[in-house]
């Protein structure tokens, strides 16, 4: 039997492990990004793991998320990742250069290579070709050393792309549909191959839209082939030497085939607060709307921003809209001010903010009180823009023009013809913001830079025999890790400082958590199904553990937060029979016991002592998690041997 695309590079950087799915695998990394958010903290732990220089091909800290320097935090914790990255052979991208999932696919992606990044949405590098996975921190600090990055062998599911867009559909359209058909938790525990004549008319840029949102499905990576496209692409970023082409075999056999008609697709929109709650643009057409952000990993290539700036070109946007534009890069800026585009966007009355994340993570450009704000953003969970109260809806550049225009949510068909806008023969090409690592001799004499935000890490706890505590928090399905560890601007610049960040922890569902949490000590959390679905951020993981949390158990998890959490020396477990859930409340005591015997046979006992109602829990856990919990997590692991 033929190997699909993902299952030949696994098998090439296979370290150990069968590739059945469901089993453990661990894969061999050759390179690593982090960006600012969750660099701090995997730099830290990188340190601690006593490694002069990466081991990587190539590592990348870029710096991207926290760029508001309200205050010194960020400054420093940028002096600190500057300082490490060139004392230990990482390439330093430096704040300003632009958001780190752009910037790699422009200037480091290579197809057929390993990536893995302490941000979630790493698999953008799937639109060239490499197999790209979102970690948290101490993962890629790991794979740094040049441990291997450890996951679930995935199922193979395949999209099947047929026909052509039509004019003013788009790639994000194609994100959307997929969002409509399998939901936030359609793609766990599987990788995307998309495929099909339909991707001939994608270009790299457009297939990264896609494989950026796949994580929106809580996919594990989606990947597109390396074909003359990839070539073409690789050639205009002046490393046409990197390409190789790359496809499965004609007889691959995949768990799933999805097939979608491109010609018959209607532009998309996701409404508040999930990805997945897609309609058609038409179906909201006239509502009101008072802010629209272009940009974010998603949507902030040349080519979304060409075909921006020619829309807006000798237009003036409504009065009632506020407009935001943050290039991907400062390639994308440069390039749009020489085409004289900058132009066209400055006069039609948008604001254009630097290269960075900015409103996705709310970084600023909050919306106004209950505002609609339209994004061409990937996420739209409740809170994140920095305004509880705003509805944030998903749409395509062409959707957030044709919006930004008539202050309302419009088709953006009616905009009139599409400009052509293909994509430049070459690129520009200014590598000076990603500043090299000292070599080896020089290294030494680089002196690491702290600032006073950096607090030490929360103490690390072997899962003992037995847990007994409290319930004290009980959420629903599909809680994200913006809900566990909130970011935007207040509360980013912490992110090396855990007991200050911890005051925050659930805030979107009780702000009375993070009190009740200290004074239990010790805790239980409970919930629903795809619990810390979205980012990648270890955050939500090491502030409950701050907090005392022991366990967490819920009715499914999502992949990366799962990881986290047994990084972090936190049991996670699921419910044997999901509908247990509705039995136990907030507030019961409840107590695991015999749980090393447990482990090894996959079923623990809960007692809820306040009911006398007892359960039963999975678990699934390989050889080195169940000794990775016992020794309390994964630092704590790696020292132990
Ligand atoms: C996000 O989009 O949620 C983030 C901010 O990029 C996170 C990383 C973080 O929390 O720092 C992600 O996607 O992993
Ligand atoms: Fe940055 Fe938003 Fe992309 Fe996260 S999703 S990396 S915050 S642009």
């Amino acid at each position: 039997m033929g190997m699909t695309l993902a299952q030949k590079i696994i098998a090439s950087h296979l370290v150990s492990g069968e590739m059945i799915p469901g089993h453990e695998i661990a894969l061999r990394i050759d390179q690593t990004l982090t960006q600012d958010a969750t660099g701090t903290m995997a730099y830290l732990e990188f340190e601690t793991m006593g490694i002069d220089r990466v081991r990587t091909e190539l590592s990348v800290a870029y710096i991207d998320h926290n760029t508001l320097q309200c205050g010194f935090e960020n400054a420093d914790d940028h002096r600190y990742i500057q300082s490490v990255a060139r004392k230990h052979g990482i390439r330093f991208s430096r704040p300003g250069n632009g958001i780190c999932h752009q910037v790699h696919l422009e200037r480091f992606g290579v197809p057929g290579k390993t990536l893995i990044g302490s941000d979630s949405h790493t698999p953008t590098g799937g639109g060239i070709g490499m197999l790209a996975f979102g970690a948290g921190g101490m993962d890629v600090a790991v794979a740094m050393g040049g441990g291997a990055y450890y996951i679930t062998m995935p199922r193979m599911f395949k999209v099947n792309l047929t026909g052509r867009l039509r004019p003013f559909v788009t790639a994000k359209d194609v994100s959307l549909e997929i969002l409509r058909i399998l939901s936030v938790k359609g793609g766990v525990g599987a990788i995307l191959e998309w495929g099909g004549e339909g991707i001939r008319a994608l270009s790299v840029p457009e297939r990264a839209t896609i494989t950026n949102m796949g994580t929106e499905l809580g996919a594990t990576t989606s990947i597109f082939p390396s074909d003359d496209i990839t070539r073409a692409f690789l050639e205009a970023e002046g490393r046409g030497e990197q390409w190789v082409e790359l496809k499965s075999d004609p007889d691959a056999e995949y768990d799933r085939v999805i097939d979608i008609d491109l010609s018959t697709l209607e532009p998309l929109i996701a409404c508040p607060h999930s990805p997945d709650n897609v309609k058609k643009v038409s179906a909201l057409k006239g509502t009101k709307v008072d802010q629209v952000c272009i940009g974010s990993c998603t949507n902030s290539s040349l080519i979304d921003m060409l075909k921006v700036a020619a829309l807006l070109k000798g237009r003036t946007i409504d009065p009632s809209v506020s407009l935001s534009i943050s290039p991907g890069s400062r390639q994308v800026l440069a390039m749009l001010a020489e085409a004289g585009a900058l132009n066209d966007i400055l006069a039609s009355g948008a604001r254009v903010l630097e290269c960075a994340c900015g409103p996705c993570i709310g970084m600023g450009f909050s919306p106004n009180s209950a505002g609609v704000s339209l994004r061409t953003f990937n996420r739209n969970f409740l809170g994140r823009s920095g305004t509880a109260d705003a509805g944030v809806y998903l749409v395509s550049p062409e959707t957030a023009v044709a919006a930004a225009l008539t202050g309302t949510i419009t088709d953006p068909r009616l905009l009139g013809e599409m400009p052509g806008i293909r994509m430049p023969a070459a690129f520009r090409i200014d590598d000076s913001a990603v500043l090299l690592p000292a070599d080896p001799e020089e290294a030494k004499g680089v002196e690491v830079v702290r600032g006073p935000n950096i607090k030490p890490f929360p103490d690390s706890r072997p899962v003992g025999d037995e847990i007994s505590a409290p319930l004290t928090l009980k959420v629903g399905d599909n809680i994200t890790t913006d809900h566990i560890m909130p970011a935007g601007a207040k509360i980013l610049p912490y992110r090396s400082n855990i007991p200050h960040l911890s005051q925050f922890c659930f805030a979107v569902c009780d702000e009375t958590f993070p009190e009740r949490a200290k004074a239990a000590g010790e805790t239980i959390l409970v919930g629903g199904s795809n619990y810390g679905q979205g980012s990648s951020r270890e955050h939500a993981a090491l502030v409950p553990l701050y907090l005392g949390v022991r366990a967490v158990i819920a009715k499914s998890f999502a992949r990366i937060h799962v990881a986290n959490l047994i990084n972090a020396g936190i049991l996670p477990l699921t419910f044997v029979h999901p509908e247990d859930y509705d039995r136990l409340n907030q507030g019961d005591r409840l107590s695991l016991r015999d749980i090393h015997a447990g482990m090894d046979i996959g079923r623990i006992a809960l007692l809820d002592e306040t009911t006398g109602e007892t359960f039963e829990l999975a678990c699934d856990f390989t050889d080195r998690q169940k000794a990775m919990l016992k020794a309390g997590g994964l630092l704590a692991y790696t020292a132990g041997k």
